[in-house]
């Protein structure tokens, strides 16, 4: 409602009045308010005489066909020193003062073995920043999928962006930004990838690896290899003649495939899907209107248009069982190269004057290319099941709202410590930004980590919600069993413990699924540690030869429990933990708040529970369904339940009126923490009748 009106200036307010929005006519600017307390002003910059706020500069720099097409912005946030966001870049968390240097660009582009620490645009982008002092947060965010540039200068009182953006789009719409996917549970177990497995013999025995060993995985994965010729879709006659039986053989331990579909179609007038696609006018064309060509894996290729809801419903129905030969329920997809990744192309992607339906440049959706081939697969594989089972598709590029659809991961890093590094940041940014169900390659795409890298890249990652060994095809063979009896040893628990803890994972991805919050959440000022949910603190080993780990403690008033130990600390304070290859494990390395219940297993094959109580109070939250279908959403058959120890009673109860679902879960083990004398008596009760003592 309009608050008050001046000759200078009219103030809205929403909220009660909490919040308010003041705009001034001459100079025009206007200033967002919480609480009376400007947080930021839009268009400062035009009222030259006072401190900078928040400004937006449109400019026209570019001319393009339909006219020129630049705008640009700046903002001033009062107060704020410690701005995070706009991945993706292989960078700090905090974002810098770019004084210094170069603005951060967000233009999605294949960048192999990227440089660290750089501002360049890798393969996704989301246009979000978020502002952070004592009690308040603000976000900015940018809905625009043409390129952008950042700069930011930080001074004692306040954070200045500009931006400026070539391009104007989009047909894009908010309502595309809702939460976090709920993923079917096998893609938060472990993930098996290589570029490539030869032919099915190699992906059985690697399979059957898994098994010798007793290392838990749920999913291997084919690359470009796999295909006939790059052309997707399709199967190397060779080396994959029964890629059905493949998948039977997988899915009878319940084991899952993935297959890659890059956006690149082979230039082959005999091959039916290329002409389909060209007769039906799904690629993208040049800026004379023909068919646009460049060259991809395959040769010669042309792009299929996914901006057009036309091409995505024809390419998601190539995903049918029907279609898509040597498919079954179980065959899941990877979307690589969608940035797109042209390789005669400038900067390796499409030259901005390519034209999409709609007469749209390719300028002004670049950014949102990989995401709408996202949105197809996604639509196709639902639909392949009748609209009845979850997908799960991983993108390299992406772009706000990409965690609506799947997982996307950190793409061509390399096997050094530097890369593992700078992989906690990047996906510490991603999941900032919404985009969750995130990870990196682990021990390093390119070239070969030594033994000690790879356990601490499998000791980190299973820290972080996409869990994926991959490896390039010109690096050594690196299944976890392949380094020695120590190093298959150290894995082994790492994936033993990832395993242990998916219960855990899955109820953090029910909560990003309804109230957005990312399962990886960030520890400020804490380099590199970060919170797994509300309950585990992570600090991943990130050097090598280190003896010993530092971690600081959060909250002077929060108990913290080593997770291996059991050994209890005070917050605030900065623990020396020792270190080892063999013991560090994820136990060694993190230390878990006492305020959750932890690790209820249901599944599979290490059941425990872990009631964690400070003060005697612990609460805590399990989530479980089917682990595949959308039957809890459209059936409500889902269970949650809440946990809550008062007293020295813990009760489990439902959490919502509404879920059923008969998971025929059992507690096979309780364990309290923090308790100053040993019970002298234990009682437990079930519906109201006491039946153990
Ligand atoms: O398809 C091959 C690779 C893939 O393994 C990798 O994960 C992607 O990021 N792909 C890039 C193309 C070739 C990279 C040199």
């Amino acid at each position: 409602r309009v608050e008050k009106q001046t000759k200078d200036s009219v103030t809205f307010s929403w909220s009660f009045g909490r919040y308010q929005l003041r705009v001034w006519h001459s100079p025009f600017r206007l200033e967002i308010l919480c609480e009376q307390e400007v947080m930021c002003t839009f268009m400062e910059l035009n009222n030259q005489g006072t401190e900078c706020t928040l400004n937006f500069i449109l400019r026209a720099t570019c001319c393009a066909p339909s006219g020129p097409s630049s705008i640009g912005a700046d903002l001033c946030l009062h107060g704020f020193r410690h701005v995070y966001g706009l991945p993706q870049h292989a960078d700090n968390l905090q974002l810098r003062d770019t004084r210094d240097g170069e603005p951060y660009r967000l233009y999605n582009l294949d960048v192999f073995a990227y440089p660290l620490y750089s501002r360049l645009g890798l393969y996704g982008s989301v246009p979000l920043m978020v502002a952070h002092k004592p009690d308040r947060t603000l976000g900015v965010f940018w809905l625009n999928a043409s390129e952008t540039f950042i700069n930011i200068q930080y001074s004692d009182h306040q954070t200045l962006f500009y931006c400026s953006l070539n391009g104007v789009h989009s047909n894009f719409s908010p309502s595309m930004l809702r939460y976090q996917a709920l993923p079917p549970l096998f893609a938060l177990g472990y993930h098996q990838c290589r570029w490539n497995y030869i032919d099915e013999a190699d992906v059985k025995s690697v399979d059957a690896g898994f098994d010798r060993h007793s290392i838990p995985y749920d999913v291997i994965w084919l690359d470009i290899e796999h295909t006939d010729g790059k052309r997707y879709f399709t199967w190397d006659p060779v080396h994959f003649p029964e890629p059905a039986k493949l998948q039977q053989h997988l899915e009878k331990k319940n084991r899952k495939l993935v297959i890659i579909s890059d956006p690149h179609i082979k230039v082959d007038p005999s091959w039916s899907l290329y002409c389909e696609a060209r007769d039906r006018g799904h690629f993208v064309k040049d800026r004379e209107g023909q068919i646009f060509k460049g060259s991809c894996w395959p040769g010669e290729s042309s792009y299929l248009d996914f901006s057009s809801s036309a091409t995505r419903a024809w390419y998601s129905r190539c995903f049918g069982l029907d279609k898509y030969k040597g498919s079954t329920p179980s065959l899941f997809v990877w979307n690589d190269m969608n940035e797109p990744s042209v390789f005669s192309g400038p900067e390796l992607t499409m030259p901005k004057d390519a034209v999409h339906c709609g007469a749209w440049e390719h300028r002004d959706l670049h950014n949102l290319y990989g995401f709408y081939q996202h949105m197809a697969t996604v639509e196709g594989l639902i639909t392949r099941s009748g609209g009845l089972e979850r997908p799960f598709v991983l993108s390299r590029s992406f772009f706000a709202g990409s965690q609506r659809l799947g997982a996307v991961w950190t793409g061509d890093n390399v096997a050094n410590w530097e890369y593992l590094k700078i992989s906690v940041p990047m996906v510490l940014s991603l999941s900032l930004a919404g985009i969750a169900f995130c990870g990196a390659d682990v021990g390093g795409f390119i070239q070969d980590p030594e033994p000690e890298l790879l356990v601490r890249w499998y000791q980190a990652a299973a820290l972080q919600p996409f869990f994926r060994g991959h490896s390039a095809n010109v690096t050594n063979r690196r299944e976890p069993w392949l380094f020695g009896d120590e190093v298959t040893a150290a894995i082994r628990t790492v994936i033993h413990q990832r395993y242990s803890l998916l219960p855990y994972w899955y109820t953090l991805f029910h909560q990003a699924h309804t109230s957005a919050l990312p399962p990886l959440r960030l520890v400020l000022l804490n380099f590199p540690s970060f919170y797994v949910g509300g309950a585990l603190l992570a600090c991943p080993v990130t050097e090598p030869g280190i003896q010993e780990i530092k971690v600081l403690l959060p909250g002077s008033d929060e108990i913290w429990y080593d997770i291996h130990s059991a050994l209890v600390y005070k917050g605030g304070r900065t623990l020396s933990l020792p270190v080892t290859l063999d013991t560090v494990s994820l136990d060694d390395n993190f230390t878990i708040p006492a305020r959750w219940l932890g690790s209820l297993q249901i599944s599979r094959k290490f059941p425990n529970c872990n009631l964690l109580s400070p003060q005697g109070t612990a609460d805590g939250e399990l989530y479980l369904d089917d682990g595949h279908s959308f039957r809890y959403r459209d059936r409500k058959v889902f269970c949650l339940r809440r946990f809550s120890m008062l007293s020295g009673r813990l009760l489990c109860r439902p959490a919502s009126e509404e879920g059923t679902f008969d998971c025929n879960t059992v507690i096979q083990s309780v364990t309290i923490l923090g308790v100053k004398s040993k019970p002298s008596a234990v009682i437990v009760h079930a519906s109201g009748k006491e039946i153990w003592h």
